[in-house]
């Protein structure tokens, strides 16, 4: 018998510093009476994720949403955008929310990223970049698009929300493409409480993005821009900062939790887990998602989802609905488009994956999930009918 856990185990769970870390640059901060406008933490941080992702051009915000769209708008994108719809919705948002317009293709079945040929095919005249999502971390087809976006001189934006601390041929992610974005929502590995990035080719962009974030504020007496509010501050930062200098531990925490779970689950029938970065890349074990195939593992994705629950085990289904299926986007895509991802939404559940899992605990979720499916398998044949010949009344 599989006892249910003591406690909630979510899908994931922030690493935090010691609190007496925290305590420590909080008193520097009371000292300075700076909590926010681009403060010295917030300048440190800045620094050294500069260093982390080899790049200068490195500006800080609020949150990953308000990034994106600040950079869209930063580098005027306008017309239409060529997009994923197996995304988190805030990356559909954000084009929205500038007024270009999503235009959805499919994604490749081993990492669910964009398909390279099916963003070439298209593309019109309107289109004026593709923004790519590396989901869970992994990286799109990086030299496919960046040879796509050549041929068509289209910009090239990558939502890496899921992907710091990931390595392409010893190169930082966020060092492809004309931008990218990253997320350092709780929920992430580098987190910042909330907090988003953009790393970008073009250093004169960095000057457009802090008047946006900022209002548009040149000085006390001129505006130059209809800027926003979208400033990190100094909590943020300090925090982002703790969290940062224990970015090697967290990685290597998350990739033994995935190597058990892929030893453990790999031998399920009817368990998939994406296929495993290529050759070249340094993953940083955003996530653990498995598709569950109904028809070989006995139970249904949402049997699963819901089976877990009663152990307590809150895994998600990331990344359902399809974007193209919620209420304010639905309409864009006819039915029977985006086969790929539609198949790949209905099946996919994202098991936790934190640095505080005990590694016991891992091995518990894996034989919970064996559990749940020898529980909901429909009885063999043999069996059925025995219980069928049983009189009523007696059964
Ligand atoms: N692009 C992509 C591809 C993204 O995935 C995201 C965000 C963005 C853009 C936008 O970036 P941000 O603007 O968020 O920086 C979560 C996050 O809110 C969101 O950041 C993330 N992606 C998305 C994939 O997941 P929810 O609604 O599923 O989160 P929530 O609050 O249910 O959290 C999941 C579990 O984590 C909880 O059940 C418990 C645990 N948790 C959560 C929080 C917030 C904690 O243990 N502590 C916490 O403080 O959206």
């Amino acid at each position: 018998m599989i006892k249910p856990f003591d406690r909630p185990i979510h899908v994931s769970r922030p690493w935090l510093p010691p609190l007496e870390e925290f305590h420590r640059g909080l008193a520097e901060i009371w000292d300075r009476a700076i909590l926010t406008n681009d403060g010295p933490v917030v300048q440190r941080f800045r620094k050294e994720l500069a260093g982390y992702c080899e790049t200068d051009n490195v500006c800080l915000f609020a949150n990953g949403t308000l990034a994106l769209q600040i950079a869209l708008q930063g580098m005027g994108i306008t017309g239409d955008v060529i997009t994923t719809p197996y995304t988190f919705v805030a990356t559909v948002h954000s084009l929205f929310w500038n007024k270009v317009r999503p235009v959805f293709v499919d994604i490749e079945p081993e990492h669910y990223t964009l398909d390279p040929e099916k963003v070439e095919a298209a593309i019109t005249p309107w289109t004026s970049a593709i923004l790519g999502v590396h989901v869970y971390g992994h990286p799109c087809r990086l030299p496919e698009l960046e040879g796509v976006a050549q041929r068509h001189n289209l910009k090239l934006l990558y939502d890496a929300a899921h992907a710091f601390g990931v390595r392409v041929n010893g190169r930082p992610i966020g060092r492809f493409g004309d931008l990218s974005m990253f997320s350092f929502h709780a929920t992430k590995l580098l987190h910042s409480a909330e907090g988003g990035m953009l790393t970008f080719r073009d250093r004169t962009l960095r000057r457009r993005f802090d008047y946006l974030k900022n209002f548009g504020f040149e000085n006390e007496v001129e505006v130059v821009m209809a800027g926003t509010n979208a400033k990190m501050n100094e909590l943020q930062a300090l925090m982002g900062r703790l969290v940062l200098e224990r970015m090697g531990e967290i990685v290597e925490k998350r990739s033994r939790i995935a190597e058990i779970y892929r030893r453990e689950l790999m031998t399920v029938p009817g368990i998939r887990a994406a296929a495993l970065p290529a050759p070249g890349i340094e993953y940083n074990h955003a996530y653990f998602p498995i598709e569950v195939h109904e028809k070989e593992f006995g139970a249904s994705r949402d049997d699963l989802y819901n089976g877990l629950k009663e152990w307590n085990v809150f895994a998600r289904r990331y990344f359902y609905p399809l974007v193209t299926d919620f209420a304010c986007y639905r309409g864009i895509v006819r039915e029977g488009e985006l086969p790929v991802a539609r198949g790949v939404a209905s099946r996919i559940i994202a098991l936790p994956i934190f640095s505080d899992l005990e590694l016991d605990d891992v091995a518990r979720i894996c034989n919970i999930i064996r559990h749940i499916q020898e529980r909901q398998r429909p009885l063999p044949l043999s069996r059925t009918a025995r219980v069928s010949n049983i009189p009523v009344g007696i059964a």
